[in-house]
């Protein structure tokens, strides 16, 4: 799209940083070097921009000048390959935003205690910007939020210099949708969706995301893409609360869960497959769709079913521990002399990510109940979280027979469940790793 009816100055201003898109001589500021702006650095990177990577921990630029692995995504010889080359540059200095003609923000979008969005992540990178903001940049919000956040929250702070939006600077909403451990869709095969305060900031942004996403799909403000992402994990979380809320009914039936997931399969229209579990973690979807409930109940909206769907995902680390008290109850142990070993930890299998973490309520409310609580994770070596101190420990067939409970909780790949099975007085499997249950496993 050329830009029409708009000022010579906005005119010169989108033409030059276009220019740069399409030359590969733009140099790029990636704001968060985290699950999401790490892997976007190095694919713009690759394709040849030179990237900034600032983040305000020294410890992530360092692990990343060690070649050291802490996304899971991203290969660190990919990094220091382009560090020597010098097409990236991971830094904490904020003046490199004053070199950048293209700054996108990745930074975390958490909810506070009080389950209200934080998006002082984003107020700071703003702030931080607007210090630098010069004519001819264009700045792109990939962080979750709210719909506005975009335009009023970031907008007014960039402004506050006096330059003018799609005027002097450019700025647009493109959210991420990167799905931690995932191979089948890397970054670069997932389709981008921009929305821009005008024609030409969508356009610009899909240029640049163009040259490493096949497919990039414009949208008419930065609020439908903001709530295009809303949508999309809303989706996620109300699904995964009705195929638990379907496992709560059909355990009271004495009908496996599991074998009607594989018969609804079946259909090739209309249906799409979720799987009960032991909760709902990550940084996503037990958090975005908050985002949602929170502004709609700013303008006098209750959203009834987002707030439903988390009620019932909360539940049910605490329907896990009833089925395992009631297990060990028929055999006459109490939870409060039982020794319990929890089979991974992070919030899905093969990451190692903890945040929302199912696994961390099941651990506290075994604990509560004065049940001694172990755990084995191959890829998070210790937990050190809010009353939870414990380290992990290895699988040995020896240990394995000292518990009277191994509950499956996040099915990394790496786990031999063979060598489990084998050792184990009793499994509650909550991921259907055993796909059949037996006499000593018993499925959710
Ligand atoms: N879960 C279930 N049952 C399911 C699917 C997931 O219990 O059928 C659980 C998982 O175990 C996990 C939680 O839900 O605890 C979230 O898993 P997820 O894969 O849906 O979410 P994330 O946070 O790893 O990644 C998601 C992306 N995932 C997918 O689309 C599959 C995507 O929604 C977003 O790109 C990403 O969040 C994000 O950054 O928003």
């Amino acid at each position: 799209m050329d830009p029409g009816g708009i000022s010579d100055n906005a005119k010169r201003n989108y033409q030059e940083i276009r220019k740069k898109i399409e030359s590969k001589k733009a140099r790029l500021c990636i704001v968060g070097l985290g699950y999401v702006g790490l892997p976007l650095a190095v694919a713009l990177s690759k394709k040849g921009y030179f990237v900034y990577g600032f983040d305000t921990n020294p410890a992530h630029i360092e692990r990343l000048k060690k070649g050291d692995r802490y996304i899971v995504d991203v290969d660190p010889k990919e990094v220091l390959s382009l560090l020597g080359r010098k097409r990236f540059s991971p830094t904490t200095d904020t003046a490199v935003l004053a070199q950048a003609d293209i700054i996108i923000v990745c930074v975390p979008t958490p909810l506070r205690k009080v389950k209200v969005p934080d998006i002082s992540y984003v107020v700071k990178a703003s702030r931080a910007i607007q210090k630098y903001l010069r004519k001819g940049q264009l700045i792109i919000l990939e962080s979750t939020s709210y719909p506005t956040t975009t335009r009023e929250v970031m907008l007014p702070i960039l402004k506050k210099g006096g330059l003018r939006e799609e005027e002097d600077f450019f700025l647009c909403f493109s959210p991420e949708r990167v799905n931690p451990a995932d191979k089948k869709f890397p970054l670069t095969k997932i389709p981008k969706v921009v929305g821009g305060l005008s024609r030409e900031s969508t356009t610009l942004a899909f240029l640049l995301y163009s040259r490493i996403i096949k497919k990039v799909f414009g949208v008419s403000s930065p609020e439908a893409a903001e709530t295009a992402k809303l949508l999309e994990n809303t989706f996620r979380l109300i699904n995964i609360a009705l195929i638990n809320e379907f496992a709560l009914v059909c355990h009271k039936m004495n009908i496996d869960i599991w074998e009607v997931i594989e018969a609804a399969k079946t259909k090739p229209f209309g249906f799409m497959p979720f799987y009960p579990g032991p909760g709902l973690g990550g940084h996503c979807i037990p958090v975005d769709p908050l985002y949602l409930s929170w502004k709609a109940k700013t303008l006098g909206f209750k959203t009834k079913m987002i707030d439903l769907a988390s009620y019932i995902n909360h539940y049910m680390p605490v329907h896990v521990v009833e089925r395992v008290e009631g297990l060990l109850a028929k055999k006459d142990i109490a939870l409060i002399s039982a020794k319990v070993l929890i089979l991974g930890v992070a919030y899905k299998k093969d990451v190692k990510d903890l945040r929302e973490s199912p696994a961390l309520e099941l651990i506290e409310i075994f604990q509560k109940k004065g049940a001694r609580v172990f755990f084995h994770d191959p890829l998070i070596p210790y937990l050190k979280i809010e009353t939870i101190n414990i380290k992990g420990i290895a699988l040995n067939k020896n240990i394995l027979k000292t518990f009277d409970c191994v509950v499956v909780v996040t099915d990394h790949s790496s786990i031999d469940y063979a060598f489990v099975k084998k050792n184990a007085k009793l499994i509650f499997d909550t991921r259907n790793i055993y796909k059949k249950t037996s006499d000593t496993v018993v499925r959710l």
